[in-house]
């Protein structure tokens, strides 16, 4: 058995849960009926009223939200309180074009941070801990919600934010750091970086909890053995709340949900239809507690598996696998979100036709990608400084679109292998997603 941050919620009987879910997902219904009219056209499009919601076996009457929702009511069309109720804004990893916004009252804010001091209790965290935070802070979720998750325990919270790898290890020595939270890439980057400095035995580390990436078994073995710590998995999104959705506990073998705030399903992406409970699909998410931006069968795009097995850990939330793949094309290129149709509109902007690829690999423990892309007859020319200056123009619109930084290999007309199919446009090379 292990500890807890909140005992009697994460180790409640299934039927208290299923209470739980039960009224919260009655009122979240009836809330944004009256309170969403974006919601309201839906449910009326499919025939269904507040009325018809009594159980957790009506949730499959009411109708899937997807990112497109998000993107058609943004940025305040799916919000279910005024907001002057509301104190926080947050936005998904992705950049311009694709951002979706969520909103946070107090309520909210505290459910997401106390979703995120239970990921650091089950990771052996305790108010005596020097908590690291090096997730990003700002519209991404990561810092903030690990950083009030932290606050929330009383460790000592420090909130390093991404980048600076000099700095980060010299708070991390001179200041004890117990628990580090970042990107598994980050992670595995830093171990290697404290391996360089020879500081491997200044050090305090027991324990990591990394997520907001696919990440291997592999990974996690090497960052566990290299920086002598438990390696654990937190998994969230924005939409839902940001880290913290789950979180993985000593049994390190899969993530449990916090049943008590958000109802899982899986569907088959194809036809929408609920797979009984251990099969692959994809992952939705009904946030019912959520006050200002509570979403409905949230389609997270990821695939995963659920498993109500027994855990030795004592507690009785579902688990869930690793995510095991997408059901969209979104990449995550250095904790970013990228969709290939962004890297595309850049492309068109500039006048090439769309003959390109996306590689994508991990170099030292940091995300490269590479957009390969074909001149047009036209632009075509063997004068290199021409060629790089075309480039470097790609490279600064795909800066300002991704908010990361894509090389660009201009090569010649018609050099890009055509598809007889679906044309193949993304390579990733790193192999995250197994299963
Ligand atoms: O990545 C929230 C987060 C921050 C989670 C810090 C964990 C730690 P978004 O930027 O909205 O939010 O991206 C959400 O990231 O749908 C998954 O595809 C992916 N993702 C998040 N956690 C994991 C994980 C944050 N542990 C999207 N493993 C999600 C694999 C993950 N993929």
């Amino acid at each position: 058995m292990g500890n807890y941050f909140t005992p009697e919620k994460e180790t409640a009987s299934r039927e208290q849960i299923k209470e739980w879910q039960t009224t919260g997902l009655v009122d979240a219904v009836k809330r944004v009926y009256d309170n969403v009219p974006y919601y309201r056209k839906k449910m009326e499009e499919k025939g269904v009223t507040p009325d018809d919601i009594r159980s957790l076996d009506d949730l499959s009457k009411l109708p899937f939200l997807t990112k497109d929702d998000l993107r058609e009511a943004y940025p305040y069309g799916l919000m279910a309180r005024p907001l002057s109720d509301c104190v926080r804004i947050q936005s998904t990893s992705g950049t311009t074009g694709r951002r979706v916004v969520a909103f946070y009252t107090m309520n909210d804010i505290r459910l997401w941070e106390e979703c995120c001091a239970r990921a650091l209790v089950a990771a052996g965290g305790t108010k005596d801990d020097v908590v690291h935070v090096s997730y990003g802070y700002g519209l991404f979720t990561g810092g903030p919600g690990l950083n009030g998750g932290s606050h929330m325990l009383g460790s000592l919270t420090l909130p390093m934010s991404s980048g600076n790898t000099d700095r980060q290890i010299q708070f991390m020595t001179d200041l004890g750091s117990t628990i580090i939270c970042c990107t598994p890439s980050y992670a595995a980057y830093l171990a290697e970086s404290i391996h360089e400095r020879g500081l491997r035995d200044k050090i305090k580390l027991k324990a990591g909890i990394f997520g907001a990436e696919a990440w291997t078994e592999e990974m996690r073995h090497d960052i566990e053995q290299a920086l002598g710590i438990k390696a654990y998995d937190i998994y969230g999104l924005t939409e839902i709340s940001g880290p913290g959705v789950s979180f993985e506990c000593e049994e390190q073998n899969g993530m449990h949900i916090n049943e008590d705030y958000f109802i899982a399903e899986i569907i088959d992406p194809k036809t929408g239809e609920v797979l009984p409970e251990g099969e692959k699909g994809e992952l939705v998410f009904t946030s019912f507690a959520k006050e200002a931006f509570p979403l409905i069968r949230y389609r997270t795009k990821d695939i995963c598996i659920l498993t109500r097995e027994k855990c030795s850990c004592g507690r009785t939330f579902v688990k869930m696998t690793k995510p095991l793949g997408r059901s969209d094309d979104m990449l995550i290129v250095k904790g970013v979100n990228v969709f290939p149709s962004q890297i595309e509109t850049v492309l068109l902007n500039h006048g090439y036709a769309a003959n390109y690829q996306i590689v994508v690999d991990r170099v030292n423990n940091s995300d490269t990608i590479e957009v390969r892309v074909e001149m047009t007859p036209e632009m075509f020319s063997d004068e290199i400084g021409k060629i790089r200056t075309l480039e470097k123009e790609l490279v600064n619109g795909l800066k300002s679109m991704l908010g990361i930084y894509a090389t660009v290999r201009l090569v010649a007309p018609k050099s890009i292998t055509r598809s007889e199919g679906k044309a193949v446009r993304v390579i990733d090379k790193r192999n995250l997603y197994k299963g």
